[in-house]
């Protein structure tokens, strides 16, 4: 008896060499991490819950933690540099604009993922190290990703404070929304060179053992509309899940190849948000001024023939412009902003998921004609 335990333990253990337990953070780096916050509380309904920075002996940089549900972005800035990690974000913003340095990981043991990932091909950034306060201990390590993202992976079972040792608990800037706008963050997506898509998802394949989804888009889709080709890597739990893209040869110039030009680099393309009310989450965005991508009347025309019945009827679809696709699972419901700073690069998608595991594969036409629409206003099309 025993042993067939201690046998399907092990197993367990092999079939996971590299157990994830969520993503931990979406870090950003931004020129005004304090207006970034404001953004992110009034425009986006995040809640603050806490804060590093020169008032709680942080002189370097100013970091804002918000939350929604499980998502947390960590927003930082910098204010005087005088390390190289002040130096590597004061020059990722001057590079890059505002964008994602860090797609930080929740593991149950950092020095172990670490180990693994390094073992595995991954170069390391920064070796486990421990970081301790009154709440507790926490072990952190980081590797690199594509462009100058990083991956840190973090064990925070010994800590119950705010965020990490060194932040204080912060209160709200704004009295949150009476009804949460998104819970968990549903996938985050990558934008890397021509030609190097399966080496990231290789990359993911080998390092964290990542598998891939079976979304993906092919050459067929890539030449004939989408000017760009992606795959899926996510872990055994689908917890965490990475698309991505790369630019294809195409009519048209490759929205891929806009963000790349303005980024500067691969990075951190889009970061899709689940919420379980899509409407109520847009109406309330809009209300609070962001700009989501459009979409024509005519998709709505046609809706009903191929996506059958949904929650939410075709005419407040119409009206918010959300987008449907339905799979052999079920259906899901989706939304884009535009890019939220002047840089053509990050955005955010809305997701609302009824069985559906895909990634919206039937909306890539309709997408991207909204998409290369923006383009051209920009010129970059
Ligand atoms: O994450 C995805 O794959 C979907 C579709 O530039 C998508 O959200 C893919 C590429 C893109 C925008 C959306
Ligand atoms: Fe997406």
């Amino acid at each position: 008896m025993t042993e067939t335990i201690d046998h399907h333990l092990t197993t367990a253990r092999e079939a996971d060499p590299f157990p994830v337990k969520g993503m931990d953070a979406v870090v950003f780096a931004v020129g005004n991490a304090k207006q970034a916050a404001h953004f992110y509380s009034t425009a986006f309904g995040m809640k603050l819950v806490a804060y590093s920075g020169p008032e709680n002996g942080s002189r370097e940089t100013a970091s804002y933690v918000l939350e929604n549900g499980s998502a947390r972005f960590v927003l930082t800035s910098v204010i005087k540099e005088s390390t190289p990690w002040g130096r590597f974000l004061a020059d990722h913003v001057a590079v890059h604009g505002d964008g994602v340095v860090d797609l930080s990981i929740e593991v149950p043991d950092a020095r172990a993922a670490y180990e693994y990932a390094v073992e595995h091909g991954a170069r390391g950034v920064t070796e486990p190290y421990e970081l301790k306060d009154e709440y507790g201990t926490v072990v952190l390590a980081a590797i690199a990703a594509y462009g100058e993202t990083r991956h840190t992976l973090v064990d925070r079972s010994g800590y119950d404070g705010p965020y990490l040792p060194g932040y204080v608990a912060a209160a709200p800037l704004v009295e949150p929304p009476a009804k949460r706008t998104f819970q968990a963050i549903d996938h985050c997506v990558g934008n890397v060179e021509l030609g190097h898509m399966n080496e990231w998802v290789g990359f993911y394949n080998k390092v964290m053992g990542f598998t891939n989804m079976k979304e993906f888009v092919g050459d067929d889709i890539a030449t004939e509309y989408s000017a760009l080709m992606s795959k899926v890597v996510a872990d055994g739990t689908r917890k965490v899940k990475f698309p991505i893209n790369e630019p294809a040869i195409a009519k048209k110039k490759s929205q891929i190849d806009e963000y790349l030009e303005f980024y500067g680099s691969a990075g951190v393309q889009h970061i899709a948000l689940a919420t379980n009310d899509i409407v109520a989450t847009v109406r309330a965005m809009r209300a609070a001024g962001v700009a989501f991508l459009d979409t024509p009347d005519s998709y709505y025309d046609t809706l009903g023939d191929w996506a059958g019945e949904t929650r939410v009827p075709v005419e407040t679809l119409r009206e918010l412009k959300i987008l449907v696709d339905r799979d052999e699972d079920g259906y899901l419901l989706q939304i884009f902003t535009k890019p939220v700073q002047d840089r053509p690069t990050v955005f955010f998608e809305m997701i609302e998921r009824h069985g559906s595991m895909g990634f919206g594969k039937g909306n890539f036409k309709a997408l991207f004609e909204a998409i290369e629409r923006e383009q051209a206003k920009r010129g970059n099309l």
